[in-house]
Protein backbone atom coordinates (compact mmCIF):
# COMPACT_ATOMS: atom_id res chain seq x y z
CA UNK A 1 0.00 0.00 0.00
CA UNK A 2 1.33 3.49 -1.02
CA UNK A 3 1.77 5.41 1.77
CA UNK A 4 1.52 9.24 1.45
CA UNK A 5 2.80 12.23 3.56
CA UNK A 6 2.16 16.30 3.69
CA UNK A 7 4.47 19.08 1.65
CA UNK A 8 6.30 21.02 4.51
CA UNK A 9 9.05 23.01 3.30
CA UNK A 10 9.89 21.14 0.53
CA UNK A 11 9.91 17.85 2.51
CA UNK A 12 7.59 14.86 2.61
CA UNK A 13 6.78 14.61 6.59
CA UNK A 14 5.40 11.82 8.05
CA UNK A 15 3.15 12.20 10.99
CA UNK A 16 1.70 8.44 11.62
CA UNK A 17 -1.56 9.00 11.70
CA UNK A 18 -2.23 6.68 8.94
CA UNK A 19 -5.98 6.64 7.21
CA UNK A 20 -6.69 4.90 3.97
CA UNK A 21 -8.40 6.59 0.90
CA UNK A 22 -11.15 4.94 -0.68
CA UNK A 23 -13.03 4.35 -3.82
CA UNK A 24 -16.67 4.94 -3.62
CA UNK A 25 -17.69 2.39 -6.32
CA UNK A 26 -15.64 -0.34 -4.88
CA UNK A 27 -14.96 0.17 -1.47
CA UNK A 28 -12.47 -3.42 -1.65
CA UNK A 29 -10.25 -0.71 -3.60
CA UNK A 30 -7.76 1.35 -1.21
CA UNK A 31 -5.76 4.16 -3.15
CA UNK A 32 -3.57 4.98 -0.97
CA UNK A 33 -2.75 5.93 2.80
CA UNK A 34 -1.94 9.52 3.84
CA UNK A 35 -0.65 10.67 6.85
CA UNK A 36 -2.30 12.94 8.87
CA UNK A 37 -1.43 15.90 10.86
CA UNK A 38 -2.79 17.85 13.50
CA UNK A 39 -2.49 21.58 14.93
CA UNK A 40 1.16 21.04 15.17
CA UNK A 41 1.52 19.91 11.23
CA UNK A 42 -0.10 23.75 10.70
CA UNK A 43 2.34 25.15 12.98
CA UNK A 44 5.75 23.68 10.72
CA UNK A 45 3.99 24.30 7.55
CA UNK A 46 3.01 28.15 8.85
CA UNK A 47 7.03 28.05 9.58
CA UNK A 48 8.57 27.35 6.34
CA UNK A 49 6.01 29.46 4.68
CA UNK A 50 7.34 32.59 6.96
CA UNK A 51 10.74 31.65 5.91
CA UNK A 52 9.67 31.66 2.28
CA UNK A 53 7.62 34.61 1.73
CA UNK A 54 10.14 37.57 1.44
CA UNK A 55 11.95 35.46 -1.37
CA UNK A 56 8.80 34.89 -2.87
CA UNK A 57 7.16 37.99 -2.88
CA UNK A 58 10.02 39.37 -4.33
CA UNK A 59 10.72 36.95 -7.20
CA UNK A 60 9.73 38.38 -10.65
CA UNK A 61 6.59 37.85 -12.89
CA UNK A 62 8.80 35.84 -15.43
CA UNK A 63 9.68 33.36 -12.45
CA UNK A 64 6.17 33.26 -11.77
CA UNK A 65 5.10 32.27 -14.51
CA UNK A 66 7.30 30.07 -15.55
CA UNK A 67 6.46 27.97 -11.94
CA UNK A 68 2.80 28.28 -12.90
CA UNK A 69 3.47 27.08 -16.75
CA UNK A 70 5.08 24.32 -16.12
CA UNK A 71 2.68 22.83 -13.66
CA UNK A 72 -0.20 23.59 -16.23
CA UNK A 73 2.25 21.68 -18.50
CA UNK A 74 2.73 18.76 -16.43
CA UNK A 75 -1.01 18.38 -15.25
CA UNK A 76 -1.96 18.40 -19.15
CA UNK A 77 0.69 15.29 -19.77
CA UNK A 78 -0.72 13.58 -16.89
CA UNK A 79 -4.32 13.78 -17.76
CA UNK A 80 -5.16 10.01 -18.06
CA UNK A 81 -3.54 8.94 -15.07
CA UNK A 82 -4.67 12.00 -12.47
CA UNK A 83 -8.01 11.74 -14.42
CA UNK A 84 -8.23 8.20 -13.34
CA UNK A 85 -6.89 8.85 -9.71
CA UNK A 86 -9.84 11.43 -9.70
CA UNK A 87 -12.37 9.23 -10.93
CA UNK A 88 -11.21 5.88 -8.39
CA UNK A 89 -11.03 8.74 -5.37
CA UNK A 90 -13.88 10.92 -5.90
CA UNK A 91 -15.79 8.48 -8.15
CA UNK A 92 -17.42 11.07 -10.93
CA UNK A 93 -16.41 9.55 -14.71
CA UNK A 94 -13.56 9.48 -16.44
CA UNK A 95 -14.47 11.71 -18.74
CA UNK A 96 -15.29 14.21 -16.18
CA UNK A 97 -12.50 13.57 -14.30
CA UNK A 98 -9.85 13.94 -17.25
CA UNK A 99 -11.93 17.12 -17.99
CA UNK A 100 -11.63 18.59 -14.46
CA UNK A 101 -7.59 17.69 -14.95
CA UNK A 102 -7.66 19.64 -17.77
CA UNK A 103 -9.39 22.74 -16.23
CA UNK A 104 -6.80 22.72 -13.49
CA UNK A 105 -4.46 22.53 -16.19
CA UNK A 106 -6.15 25.51 -17.51
CA UNK A 107 -6.24 27.82 -14.67
CA UNK A 108 -2.35 27.22 -14.08
CA UNK A 109 -1.79 28.46 -17.26
CA UNK A 110 -3.90 31.44 -17.20
CA UNK A 111 -2.88 32.55 -13.74
CA UNK A 112 0.93 32.16 -15.50
CA UNK A 113 -0.21 34.92 -17.53
CA UNK A 114 -1.90 36.89 -14.67
CA UNK A 115 1.49 36.74 -12.83
CA UNK A 116 2.78 39.25 -16.15
CA UNK A 117 -0.35 41.26 -16.09
CA UNK A 118 -1.19 42.58 -12.45
CA UNK A 119 -1.42 45.94 -12.66
CA UNK A 120 -1.12 49.04 -10.99
CA UNK A 121 -2.59 52.60 -11.51
CA UNK A 122 -0.74 56.08 -11.70
CA UNK A 123 -3.11 59.34 -10.87
CA UNK A 124 -2.46 62.36 -10.66
CA UNK A 125 -2.88 63.91 -7.18
CA UNK A 126 -5.48 67.12 -6.76
CA UNK A 127 -2.53 68.58 -5.12
CA UNK A 128 0.55 70.02 -7.48
CA UNK A 129 3.61 67.94 -8.51
CA UNK A 130 2.84 64.58 -7.08
CA UNK A 131 2.05 61.46 -8.38
CA UNK A 132 -0.64 58.76 -6.34
CA UNK A 133 0.20 55.14 -7.39
CA UNK A 134 -1.86 52.41 -6.79
CA UNK A 135 0.04 49.17 -6.36
CA UNK A 136 -1.33 45.25 -5.40
CA UNK A 137 1.27 43.46 -3.25
CA UNK A 138 1.12 40.07 -2.20
CA UNK A 139 -0.88 39.39 0.88
CA UNK A 140 1.59 36.98 2.21
CA UNK A 141 0.53 33.31 3.87
CA UNK A 142 -2.54 32.49 2.62
CA UNK A 143 -4.57 29.59 4.38
CA UNK A 144 -6.61 27.25 1.41
CA UNK A 145 -9.46 24.63 2.54
CA UNK A 146 -10.70 22.51 -0.22
CA UNK A 147 -14.08 19.97 -0.53
CA UNK A 148 -13.70 16.71 -2.36
CA UNK A 149 -15.95 17.19 -5.27
CA UNK A 150 -13.48 19.14 -7.15
CA UNK A 151 -10.05 17.60 -6.03
CA UNK A 152 -8.36 18.68 -8.38
CA UNK A 153 -9.68 22.00 -9.86
CA UNK A 154 -10.86 23.58 -6.86
CA UNK A 155 -6.92 23.34 -5.17
CA UNK A 156 -5.85 24.38 -8.30
CA UNK A 157 -7.90 27.48 -8.92
CA UNK A 158 -7.15 28.80 -5.41
CA UNK A 159 -3.53 28.18 -5.73
CA UNK A 160 -2.49 29.17 -9.07
CA UNK A 161 -3.89 32.63 -8.13
CA UNK A 162 -2.18 32.55 -4.46
CA UNK A 163 1.10 32.41 -6.03
CA UNK A 164 0.46 34.22 -9.15
CA UNK A 165 0.54 37.45 -7.26
CA UNK A 166 3.34 36.44 -4.73
CA UNK A 167 1.98 34.57 -2.30
CA UNK A 168 2.33 31.71 0.48
CA UNK A 169 0.54 28.55 0.61
CA UNK A 170 -0.87 26.16 3.08
CA UNK A 171 -3.25 23.78 1.47
CA UNK A 172 -5.44 21.43 3.21
CA UNK A 173 -7.48 19.30 1.46
CA UNK A 174 -10.59 17.66 1.85
CA UNK A 175 -9.95 14.55 4.15
CA UNK A 176 -11.96 12.44 1.40
CA UNK A 177 -9.54 13.21 -1.79
CA UNK A 178 -6.26 13.83 -0.37
CA UNK A 179 -4.53 11.84 -3.35
CA UNK A 180 -5.30 14.38 -5.85
CA UNK A 181 -3.85 17.37 -3.76
CA UNK A 182 -0.63 14.59 -3.33
CA UNK A 183 -0.62 15.05 -7.30
CA UNK A 184 -0.64 18.25 -6.80
CA UNK A 185 1.69 19.28 -4.22
CA UNK A 186 4.32 16.52 -5.91
CA UNK A 187 4.16 18.45 -9.41
CA UNK A 188 5.06 22.31 -7.96
CA UNK A 189 7.01 20.45 -5.67
CA UNK A 190 8.91 18.87 -9.28
CA UNK A 191 8.51 21.93 -11.15
CA UNK A 192 11.03 23.55 -8.51
CA UNK A 193 8.46 25.57 -6.67
CA UNK A 194 10.91 26.86 -4.01
CA UNK A 195 10.65 24.81 -0.44
CA UNK A 196 8.10 26.21 1.89
CA UNK A 197 5.81 28.62 -0.95
CA UNK A 198 3.46 25.81 -1.24
CA UNK A 199 3.16 23.32 1.89
CA UNK A 200 0.13 20.68 1.73
CA UNK A 201 -1.24 19.49 5.63
CA UNK A 202 -3.29 16.38 5.28
CA UNK A 203 -5.92 15.88 8.55
CA UNK A 204 -8.85 16.73 9.66
CA UNK A 205 -11.38 19.99 9.05
CA UNK A 206 -11.67 20.05 12.74
CA UNK A 207 -7.91 20.31 13.56
CA UNK A 208 -6.08 21.23 10.68
CA UNK A 209 -8.82 23.49 9.19
CA UNK A 210 -9.27 25.19 12.58
CA UNK A 211 -5.33 25.60 12.89
CA UNK A 212 -5.35 27.44 9.95
CA UNK A 213 -7.68 29.58 10.37
CA UNK A 214 -6.92 30.82 13.98
CA UNK A 215 -3.15 31.24 12.84
CA UNK A 216 -1.79 34.67 13.55
CA UNK A 217 0.63 34.39 10.80
CA UNK A 218 -2.00 33.20 8.28
CA UNK A 219 -3.14 36.69 6.39
CA UNK A 220 -6.07 35.43 4.40
CA UNK A 221 -8.30 32.06 3.89
CA UNK A 222 -10.32 30.82 0.92
CA UNK A 223 -12.46 28.22 2.01
CA UNK A 224 -15.06 25.59 -0.73
CA UNK A 225 -17.60 23.58 1.13
CA UNK A 226 -20.97 23.51 3.77
CA UNK A 227 -22.54 26.90 4.74
CA UNK A 228 -22.30 25.78 8.76
CA UNK A 229 -18.13 25.63 8.31
CA UNK A 230 -17.96 28.39 6.45
CA UNK A 231 -20.14 30.79 8.66
CA UNK A 232 -17.91 29.32 11.75
CA UNK A 233 -14.73 30.87 9.29
CA UNK A 234 -16.19 34.37 8.32
CA UNK A 235 -16.59 34.81 12.23
CA UNK A 236 -13.86 33.84 13.13
CA UNK A 237 -11.66 36.36 10.15
CA UNK A 238 -13.59 38.96 11.36
CA UNK A 239 -12.31 38.61 14.83
CA UNK A 240 -8.91 38.16 13.72
CA UNK A 241 -9.10 40.99 11.09
CA UNK A 242 -7.82 38.22 8.32
CA UNK A 243 -9.17 38.31 4.45
CA UNK A 244 -11.93 35.81 3.75
CA UNK A 245 -13.63 34.53 0.65
CA UNK A 246 -15.94 31.62 0.88
CA UNK A 247 -17.66 29.60 -1.32
CA UNK A 248 -20.48 27.77 -0.27
CA UNK A 249 -23.98 26.09 -0.95
CA UNK A 250 -26.48 26.49 -3.57
CA UNK A 251 -30.05 25.79 -4.27
CA UNK A 252 -29.62 26.89 -7.80
CA UNK A 253 -32.90 27.40 -9.89
CA UNK A 254 -33.54 25.86 -13.65
CA UNK A 255 -36.44 27.90 -14.97
CA UNK A 256 -38.09 26.48 -17.91
CA UNK A 257 -40.62 28.17 -19.65
CA UNK A 258 -43.28 27.00 -22.50
CA UNK A 259 -41.43 28.38 -25.43
CA UNK A 260 -38.33 26.52 -24.47
CA UNK A 261 -37.17 24.18 -27.21
CA UNK A 262 -37.77 20.78 -24.97
CA UNK A 263 -34.85 18.84 -25.72
CA UNK A 264 -32.27 21.47 -24.96
CA UNK A 265 -34.20 22.18 -21.99
CA UNK A 266 -33.85 18.64 -20.90
CA UNK A 267 -30.68 18.33 -22.06
CA UNK A 268 -29.35 20.78 -19.66
CA UNK A 269 -31.99 19.99 -16.36
CA UNK A 270 -30.38 16.30 -17.32
CA UNK A 271 -26.30 17.47 -17.25
CA UNK A 272 -27.13 20.43 -14.45
CA UNK A 273 -29.14 18.25 -11.97
CA UNK A 274 -27.22 14.82 -12.61
CA UNK A 275 -23.76 14.57 -13.94
CA UNK A 276 -21.07 14.75 -11.52
CA UNK A 277 -23.57 12.84 -9.19
CA UNK A 278 -25.36 16.20 -8.46
CA UNK A 279 -22.15 17.06 -6.72
CA UNK A 280 -21.98 20.38 -7.37
CA UNK A 281 -22.84 23.62 -5.71
CA UNK A 282 -23.45 25.12 -9.04
CA UNK A 283 -26.02 22.00 -9.64
CA UNK A 284 -29.92 22.72 -10.79
CA UNK A 285 -31.37 21.52 -7.77
CA UNK A 286 -35.15 23.24 -8.55
CA UNK A 287 -36.56 23.05 -12.19
CA UNK A 288 -39.30 25.52 -12.12
CA UNK A 289 -41.26 25.18 -14.94
CA UNK A 290 -44.39 26.99 -16.48
CA UNK A 291 -47.30 24.81 -16.79
CA UNK A 292 -47.83 24.62 -20.19
CA UNK A 293 -45.05 22.25 -21.01
CA UNK A 294 -44.90 20.92 -17.59
CA UNK A 295 -46.11 17.80 -18.25
CA UNK A 296 -44.35 17.06 -21.13
CA UNK A 297 -41.32 18.39 -19.89
CA UNK A 298 -41.72 16.17 -16.70
CA UNK A 299 -42.01 12.72 -19.17
CA UNK A 300 -39.48 13.55 -21.42
CA UNK A 301 -36.91 14.30 -18.51
CA UNK A 302 -37.97 11.17 -16.34
CA UNK A 303 -37.67 9.14 -19.40
CA UNK A 304 -33.65 10.92 -20.02
CA UNK A 305 -33.01 10.35 -16.47
CA UNK A 306 -34.02 6.87 -15.51
CA UNK A 307 -31.88 5.59 -19.04
CA UNK A 308 -29.10 7.07 -17.27
CA UNK A 309 -26.46 4.37 -16.68
CA UNK A 310 -24.67 4.48 -12.88
CA UNK A 311 -22.16 2.57 -12.68
CA UNK A 312 -18.20 2.24 -11.95
CA UNK A 313 -16.66 5.61 -13.15
CA UNK A 314 -13.84 3.78 -15.32
CA UNK A 315 -16.23 1.99 -17.06
CA UNK A 316 -16.99 4.40 -20.52
CA UNK A 317 -20.65 3.35 -20.77
CA UNK A 318 -21.57 4.78 -16.99
CA UNK A 319 -22.69 8.40 -16.56
CA UNK A 320 -22.95 9.01 -13.23
CA UNK A 321 -20.81 7.94 -10.70
CA UNK A 322 -21.28 6.61 -7.36
CA UNK A 323 -21.64 9.34 -4.37
CA UNK A 324 -18.56 10.36 -2.29
CA UNK A 325 -19.37 8.37 0.70
CA UNK A 326 -21.42 6.18 2.58
CA UNK A 327 -22.48 9.51 5.16
CA UNK A 328 -23.51 11.87 1.89
CA UNK A 329 -25.21 8.53 0.62
CA UNK A 330 -27.08 7.85 3.77
CA UNK A 331 -28.07 11.89 4.01
CA UNK A 332 -29.70 12.26 0.41
CA UNK A 333 -31.62 9.03 0.87
CA UNK A 334 -33.36 10.95 4.32
CA UNK A 335 -33.93 13.47 1.69
CA UNK A 336 -35.72 11.65 -0.98
CA UNK A 337 -37.78 9.53 2.53
CA UNK A 338 -38.66 13.27 3.29
CA UNK A 339 -39.21 14.02 -0.45
CA UNK A 340 -42.10 10.96 -0.56
CA UNK A 341 -43.87 12.65 1.96
CA UNK A 342 -43.69 16.40 0.75
CA UNK A 343 -44.11 15.47 -3.23
CA UNK A 344 -46.54 14.25 -5.06
CA UNK A 345 -44.52 11.76 -6.85
CA UNK A 346 -40.60 10.74 -6.72
CA UNK A 347 -39.61 9.17 -9.43
CA UNK A 348 -36.04 6.78 -8.71
CA UNK A 349 -33.91 8.09 -6.46
CA UNK A 350 -33.53 4.42 -4.69
CA UNK A 351 -30.21 2.81 -3.63
CA UNK A 352 -28.39 0.42 -6.00
CA UNK A 353 -26.51 -2.63 -5.10
CA UNK A 354 -24.12 -3.41 -8.43
CA UNK A 355 -20.99 -5.69 -8.77
CA UNK A 356 -19.09 -4.14 -6.35
CA UNK A 357 -19.57 -2.43 -3.24
CA UNK A 358 -19.62 1.07 -3.16
CA UNK A 359 -22.24 4.24 -2.67
CA UNK A 360 -24.26 3.94 -5.76
CA UNK A 361 -27.86 5.86 -5.92
CA UNK A 362 -30.20 6.13 -8.94
CA UNK A 363 -31.04 9.79 -9.93
CA UNK A 364 -34.24 10.88 -8.40
CA UNK A 365 -36.90 13.79 -9.50
CA UNK A 366 -39.43 14.84 -7.13
CA UNK A 367 -42.83 16.27 -8.83
CA UNK A 368 -45.54 18.22 -7.92
CA UNK A 369 -43.54 19.88 -5.33
CA UNK A 370 -43.82 23.55 -3.60
CA UNK A 371 -41.03 26.03 -2.61
CA UNK A 372 -41.59 25.68 1.04
CA UNK A 373 -40.66 22.32 1.46
CA UNK A 374 -37.66 20.90 2.65
CA UNK A 375 -36.58 19.45 -0.30
CA UNK A 376 -37.15 22.81 -1.98
CA UNK A 377 -34.97 24.90 1.06
CA UNK A 378 -31.99 22.84 2.16
CA UNK A 379 -29.19 21.73 -0.63
CA UNK A 380 -29.03 17.87 -0.89
CA UNK A 381 -25.95 17.43 -2.34
CA UNK A 382 -26.95 14.56 -4.56
CA UNK A 383 -28.34 13.39 -7.96
CA UNK A 384 -32.00 14.59 -7.11
CA UNK A 385 -33.88 17.61 -8.46
CA UNK A 386 -37.33 19.02 -7.61
CA UNK A 387 -40.28 20.66 -10.61
CA UNK A 388 -42.09 22.84 -9.38
CA UNK A 389 -44.82 24.27 -11.53
CA UNK A 390 -45.31 27.90 -12.38
CA UNK A 391 -47.91 29.83 -14.60
CA UNK A 392 -45.93 32.46 -15.53
CA UNK A 393 -42.25 34.50 -15.82
CA UNK A 394 -43.23 36.74 -13.02
CA UNK A 395 -44.01 33.42 -10.78
CA UNK A 396 -40.95 31.85 -12.19
CA UNK A 397 -38.30 34.73 -11.13
CA UNK A 398 -40.38 35.10 -7.65
CA UNK A 399 -39.81 31.01 -6.98
CA UNK A 400 -36.55 31.33 -8.41
CA UNK A 401 -35.27 34.38 -6.21
CA UNK A 402 -36.99 32.96 -2.83
CA UNK A 403 -34.08 31.18 -1.43
CA UNK A 404 -31.44 31.63 1.57
CA UNK A 405 -29.04 30.66 -1.58
CA UNK A 406 -27.47 32.36 -4.19
CA UNK A 407 -24.95 30.84 -6.83
CA UNK A 408 -25.71 30.03 -9.87
CA UNK A 409 -29.63 30.23 -11.48
CA UNK A 410 -30.80 29.38 -15.36
CA UNK A 411 -33.86 29.92 -17.55
CA UNK A 412 -34.25 27.78 -20.89
CA UNK A 413 -36.48 29.93 -22.96
CA UNK A 414 -36.41 31.39 -26.86
CA UNK A 415 -37.93 34.48 -26.11
CA UNK A 416 -34.77 37.26 -25.75
CA UNK A 417 -37.05 39.66 -23.51
CA UNK A 418 -37.85 36.66 -20.83
CA UNK A 419 -33.79 35.60 -20.93
CA UNK A 420 -33.51 39.73 -20.36
CA UNK A 421 -35.99 40.21 -17.71
CA UNK A 422 -34.61 36.76 -15.69
CA UNK A 423 -31.21 37.82 -16.10
CA UNK A 424 -31.58 41.48 -14.57
CA UNK A 425 -33.81 39.83 -11.86
CA UNK A 426 -31.75 37.07 -10.48
CA UNK A 427 -30.44 37.26 -7.22
CA UNK A 428 -27.79 34.99 -8.67
CA UNK A 429 -23.73 35.14 -8.73
CA UNK A 430 -23.75 33.66 -12.02
CA UNK A 431 -26.80 33.09 -14.64
CA UNK A 432 -27.03 30.57 -17.77
CA UNK A 433 -29.74 30.91 -20.33
CA UNK A 434 -30.47 27.94 -22.51
CA UNK A 435 -27.41 26.09 -20.56
CA UNK A 436 -27.12 24.30 -17.14
CA UNK A 437 -26.52 25.81 -14.01
CA UNK A 438 -23.10 24.14 -13.32
CA UNK A 439 -20.09 23.70 -15.81
CA UNK A 440 -18.30 27.06 -15.68
CA UNK A 441 -15.36 28.78 -17.80
CA UNK A 442 -11.94 28.71 -15.98
CA UNK A 443 -11.18 32.30 -17.08
CA UNK A 444 -13.94 34.44 -15.63
CA UNK A 445 -15.17 35.43 -11.93
CA UNK A 446 -17.13 32.64 -10.31
CA UNK A 447 -19.01 33.33 -7.12
CA UNK A 448 -22.26 33.60 -6.02
CA UNK A 449 -24.53 35.90 -3.36
CA UNK A 450 -26.68 35.77 -0.36
CA UNK A 451 -25.74 32.39 1.48
CA UNK A 452 -23.63 30.94 -1.16
CA UNK A 453 -20.59 33.51 -0.98
CA UNK A 454 -18.69 35.73 0.89
CA UNK A 455 -16.14 37.94 -0.24
CA UNK A 456 -14.31 38.56 -3.47
CA UNK A 457 -14.66 36.47 -6.54
CA UNK A 458 -12.94 33.75 -7.34
CA UNK A 459 -11.21 32.97 -10.74
CA UNK A 460 -10.20 34.72 -13.71
CA UNK A 461 -9.19 38.49 -13.33
CA UNK A 462 -10.66 39.30 -10.71
CA UNK A 463 -9.13 36.75 -8.48
CA UNK A 464 -6.50 39.56 -7.80
CA UNK A 465 -8.62 41.46 -5.45
CA UNK A 466 -8.40 38.38 -2.64
CA UNK A 467 -4.91 37.54 -3.13
CA UNK A 468 -3.39 40.98 -3.22
CA UNK A 469 -3.51 43.92 -1.37
CA UNK A 470 -3.69 47.51 -2.16
CA UNK A 471 -0.93 50.32 -1.42
CA UNK A 472 -1.59 53.88 -2.21
CA UNK A 473 1.69 55.98 -2.51
CA UNK A 474 2.40 59.93 -2.77
CA UNK A 475 5.47 60.78 -4.58
CA UNK A 476 6.04 64.29 -4.30
CA UNK A 477 8.53 65.51 -7.25
CA UNK A 478 9.01 68.84 -6.95
C1 LIG B 1 -18.77 24.04 -12.11
O1 LIG B 1 -19.98 24.01 -12.02
O2 LIG B 1 -18.17 23.92 -13.19
O3 LIG B 1 -18.00 23.16 -5.47
C2 LIG B 1 -17.86 24.28 -10.95
C3 LIG B 1 -18.55 23.42 -6.53
C4 LIG B 1 -18.15 24.68 -7.23
C5 LIG B 1 -17.54 24.44 -8.55
C6 LIG B 1 -18.53 24.23 -9.63
N1 LIG B 1 -17.25 25.42 -6.38
O4 LIG B 1 -19.37 22.66 -7.01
Amino acid sequence: MKKHQSLIGGEWVDFGNYNPDINPADTTDIIGEFSYGDDGAVDQAVAAAKSAKAGWAASTPQQRHDLLAAVGNKLAERVEEIGNLLAREEGKTLAEAKGETMRASQVFKFFAGEALRLAGELLPSVRNDIDVEITREPVGIVGLITPWNFPIAIPAWKTAPALAFGNCVVLKAADLTPACAHVLAETLNECGCPPGVFNLVLGRGSTVGDALVNHPDIGAISFTGSVPVGNRIAETCGRLRKKVQLEMGGKNPMVVMDDADLSLAVDACLNGAFFSTGQRCTASSRLIVQSGIHDQFVDALSKAMTSLKVGNPLDATTQIGPVVDEKQLLSNLDYVTIAKSEAREVIGGDRLELETPGFFQAPGLFVGTTNDMRINREEIFGPCASVLKVGDLEEAISVANDTEFGLSSGICTSSLKSAREFRRRSEAGMLMVNLPTAGVDYHVPFGGRKGSSFGPREQGRYASEFYTIVKTSYVFAG
